[in-house]
């Protein structure tokens, strides 16, 4: 019996940690769902599996962030390894990365395995693996062995096999450094029918380190459980950022609709779930489904939450009503961009502009928040399309507004054009995060395009926050607050905190943020660069608040809340 330990090297790259200042703010992540479901899967199957592990090193990264010990990280990593190494004397050892961010992780992982016991057989998956093995076994010589795309079947005939290498030489999924030679391609080895994955078993992991993306922040500071579910997998567009389709395909594959509710009530009924995180690629692929689905998940009386960002032309009334009444509190539409140029000729998703407008409305009336998703700083896009981009986000009064930097993330079409065209400066694959720019093309000036990024979303998230406009101080301040407590030096988070207080009427805490505001002005020019910049007249604001002469919300617009059971 063969015994398999996983290793999710961190998704977020440690270096960026460093910095004090940052150190609240590790992003959140979610249940590693891709292991739970080979786990699940390898489990039923497998005639050779013993025992599996799984150590997740975000959840020591988190615990390094938080009690800002990120300097240790690599010995803290390497000794974990090293303690479940000697523990648990694996047969395999197969590393999931997901983002290009990991890739620094990786070659320290595996040496650390085969320094320990050479005869350890060591594999990788995942997005990262999938699309970039020629390079990852290039650069990390202890690799053994890559999979293409999902893991499930191909590690079921590893692991069942006595000759894992005439496995790994000779099924279509696996390639090494041998097969490269050879001239190998190697291709994916999906499941038809997602309901042949068994229930997961989470006593692998502790569920509450899982357990802050939910996007409505509301619920932030409250109990909850959140859960992940894929109820399918693929997507059939290709949207030129995304690496999806080639990892999970273009076809796409199900979970019955009743496999999907079965499983919720089992989350909900044995773990304690209260917030079921649906993150299919594109859970409105099928509209049909997606209403069925959303009928059955109202009567669980949970909250739902697709934090990955819905298809904006799948909401309509109707499908916006059964949102509300399956939970869901706050959608992220992924429009990506306010010009029909850059959505239909660069990123070719299939979205009109036209289209926002009424979708943002159908989840007002039913009392839905709605989110957006900026995409930024592709090639092709310009200054005037940007300009279009904020224009859009003032426009369609969003509760939250968030604007990413284009990452060419292996995989994807927009990794092939950069290459192609030499537009990657930094050609450091940690560095891939959404908050820095690293595509150098015509039109894109990074400094200024991280500005962009940066103060768009400082002035429609506060100088000309939609909710406070509207009086819905109450709404405004979820968010904000949220904000302040990441960032204890956000000026405009300080200051819009204040002014909304003051127009609830709650005078202490308003004072105490105007003061913090004001703090923050006073000693640091970057804030009033921006404030003037952005025609943002703190001094004003500041003394209306402390004169008591801010707005009150005289009465608050009635707009449907809506009822959460679990909440
Ligand atoms: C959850 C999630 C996150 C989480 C992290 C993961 C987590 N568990 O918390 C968070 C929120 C942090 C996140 C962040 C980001 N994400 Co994300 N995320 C996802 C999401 C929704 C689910 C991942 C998942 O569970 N998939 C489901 C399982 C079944 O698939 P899987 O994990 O890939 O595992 C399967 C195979 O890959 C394989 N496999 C995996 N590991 C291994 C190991 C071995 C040994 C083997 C044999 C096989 C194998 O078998 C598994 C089972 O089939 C995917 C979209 C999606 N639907 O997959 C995007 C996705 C992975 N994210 C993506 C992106 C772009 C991002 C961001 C860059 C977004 C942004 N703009 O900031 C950031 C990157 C973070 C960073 N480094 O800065 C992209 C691609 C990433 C890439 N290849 O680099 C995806 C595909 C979404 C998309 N459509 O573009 N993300
Ligand atoms: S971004 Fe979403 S819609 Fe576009 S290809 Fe990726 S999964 Fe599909």
């Amino acid at each position: 019996m063969k015994k398999l330990l996983f290793i999710i090297p961190p998704y977020f790259n440690a270096n960026d940690y460093l910095d004090k200042h940052r150190a609240a703010v590790l992003p959140a992540f979610t249940i590693p769902y891709g292991i739970l479901s080979m786990q699940a899967y390898l489990t039923k199957h497998c005639e050779q599996l013993g025992e599996m592990r799984l150590v997740d090193l975000n959840v020591t990264l988190k615990r390094l962030v938080e009690t800002q010990t990120v300097e240790a990280h690599q010995e803290v990593f390497n000794a974990e390894l090293q303690a479940v190494l000697e523990d648990f004397e694996p047969d395999i050892v197969g590393v999931s990365a997901l983002f290009n961010s990991s890739s620094g992780y990786i070659q320290s992982l595996v040496k650390g395995v085969k320094d320990f016991n050479p005869a350890i057989l060591t594999i990788a998956g995942g997005g990262l693996p999938s699309a970039a093995y020629k390079l990852m076994l290039e650069t990390c010589p202890d690799l053994d062995a890559i999979c293409k795309g999902e893991g499930e079947l191909p590690l079921k005939t590893l692991i069942d096999s006595d000759d894992p290498m005439q496995v790994i030489a000779t099924h279509r999924s696996w390639i090494d450094r041998a097969g490269i030679e050879r001239g190998k391609f190697p291709a994916h080895d999906f499941i038809a029918d997602l309901d042949d994955i068994p229930p997961m078993n989470y006593s692998i992991i502790d569920l509450d380190n899982y357990n802050q993306r939910g996007i409505d922040k509301r619920y932030t500071d409250q109990p909850k459980r959140e859960m992940a579910i894929h109820t399918s997998r693929g997507c059939p567009f290709l949207c030129v950022f995304c690496s999806n389709p080639s990892l999970h395909g273009r076809e796409v594959r199900f979970m019955s609709v009743e496999r999907v509710v079965a499983d919720a009530k089992r989350m909900r009924d044995e773990f304690g779930m209260t917030v079921l995180m649906l993150e299919d690629d594109h859970f409105f692929h099928d509209k049909d489904r997606a209403r069925r689905l959303l009928r059955e998940l109202a009567k669980l009386g949970i909250r739902c939450e697709f934090p990955n960002g819905a298809a904006v032309y799948a909401i309509d009334d109707e499908m916006a009503k059964l949102l509300a009444e399956a939970g869901v509190s706050a959608v992220a539409l992924a429009v990506e961009s306010g010009s029909d140029h850059v959505l239909n000729n660069i990123i070719k998703k299939p979205l009109k502009k036209k289209l926002i407008k009424p979708a943002v409305e159908a989840l007002r009336k039913h009392g839905v928040r709605s989110h957006v998703f900026i995409v930024t700083g592709l090639p092709g896009e310009q200054d005037e399309h940007r300009q279009e981009t904020l224009e859009m986000l003032l426009e369609n009064g969003f509760d939250w507004i968030h604007i990413y930097l284009a990452i060419p993330i292996f995989g994807s079409r927009l990794y092939d054009i950069c290459v192609e065209n030499g537009y990657i400066e930094n050609t450091a694959n940690e560095n891939f995060v959404a908050t820095k720019s690293v595509i150098r093309a015509p039109g894109i000036d990074p400094v200024k395009l991280e500005a962009f990024a940066y103060e768009t979303q400082l002035r429609v998230n506060f100088v000309e926050n939609h909710n406070m406009k509207i009086g819905r101080y109450d709404i405004a301040l979820h968010y904000m607050k949220n904000v302040v407590d990441k960032y204890p030096d956000h000026a405009f988070g300080h200051l819009y905190v204040g002014q909304c207080h003051a127009a609830l009427g709650e005078r202490d805490l308003a004072l105490k943020h105007a003061n913090a505001a004001r703090e923050v002005f006073e000693t640091d020019d970057w804030w009033k660069t921006l404030a003037d910049k952005h025609g943002c007249d703190y001094p004003r604001i500041i003394d209306a608040i402390t004169s008591g002469k801010a707005a009150q919300a005289s009465t608050v617009p009635a707009m449907a809340e809506v009822e959460l059971a679990s909440a």
